[in-house]
């Protein structure tokens, strides 16, 4: 039997990453066998485009050329990683999925969203999430979050990330009205609350797949 395909979305400093690890740990003691990846990234070439796209440089990627690499790491990672597991019935917890591309180049750069859909629906061959989990702060909370991690480790914000403050507050309303659209799939979630309380309702959410 197919696995399930649970995707994170949201802006930076939402609590992805932690609550992907989370939901692994938790989807394993339930007795599934889980494979966690990431976009940009998941397979070796895609972790080079993953540089690329997020790196400062002297000469950054044009807006088309950006959709396109990221288009690119994820046709790299559905096939290579995503399709083989769900296959196999593993479940599939992704940092990051189509979603992005509609809210940050989309909604935030302004390429057309539709365009954005059927070139996604190339690269993925249609594969769309069973769920999709989207932790949303508004861009004080994530300034402070990025803030603090940069303070605690010494790393420097990414191309993206260090983008206006208008840009993110567009893509947040992207992600409000991606949602919005399809709620069967989405749960929205206000991640400002404590780790813990985050987890716990991800948790809640991903029962419902368990049946
Ligand atoms: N992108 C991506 C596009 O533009 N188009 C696309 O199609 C795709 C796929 C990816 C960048 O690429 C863009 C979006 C991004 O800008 P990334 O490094 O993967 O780059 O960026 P993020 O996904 O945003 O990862 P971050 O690590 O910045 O944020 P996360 O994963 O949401 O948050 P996390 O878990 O790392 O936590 C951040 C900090 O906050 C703390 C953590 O301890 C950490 O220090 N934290 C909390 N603090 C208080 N309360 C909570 N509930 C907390 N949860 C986490």
């Amino acid at each position: 039997m197919r696995g399930k395909f649970i995707t994170f979305e949201g802006p930076e400093g939402g609590g992805k990453s932690t609550q992907v690890q989370a939901l692994a740990d938790w989807l394993r003691k339930q007795g599934k066998a889980v494979v966690v990846t990431r976009e940009p990234g998941g397979t070796r070439l895609a972790e080079l485009i993953r540089g690329l796209v997020r790196d400062e440089m002297d000469d950054p990627p044009v807006t088309r050329c950006e959709v396109l690499l990221f288009l690119a790491s994820r046709a790299q990672v559905v096939s290579q990683v995503i399709r083989p597991a769900l296959a196999r019935g593993d479940w599939v917890v992704c940092d990051r999925f189509a979603d992005s591309t509609f809210a940050y180049q989309g909604f935030g750069r302004g390429i057309d969203v539709q365009l954005l859909k059927n070139f996604n629906d190339f690269v993925t061959e249609g594969l769309v999430p069973d769920m999709t989990l989207l932790l949303d702060v508004p861009p004080e909370v994530s300034r402070e979050r990025l803030a603090a991690r940069q303070a605690a480790t010494a790393a420097t914000g990414d191309r993206i990330e260090t983008a206006g403050e208008m840009f993110h507050r567009r893509l947040r309303e992207g992600f409000f009205e991606l949602a919005h659209a399809e709620p069967k799939r989405f749960v929205v979630i206000d991640a400002t609350q404590a780790v813990e309380k985050v987890a716990a309702i991800v948790q809640d959410a991903a029962r419902r797949l368990l049946g």
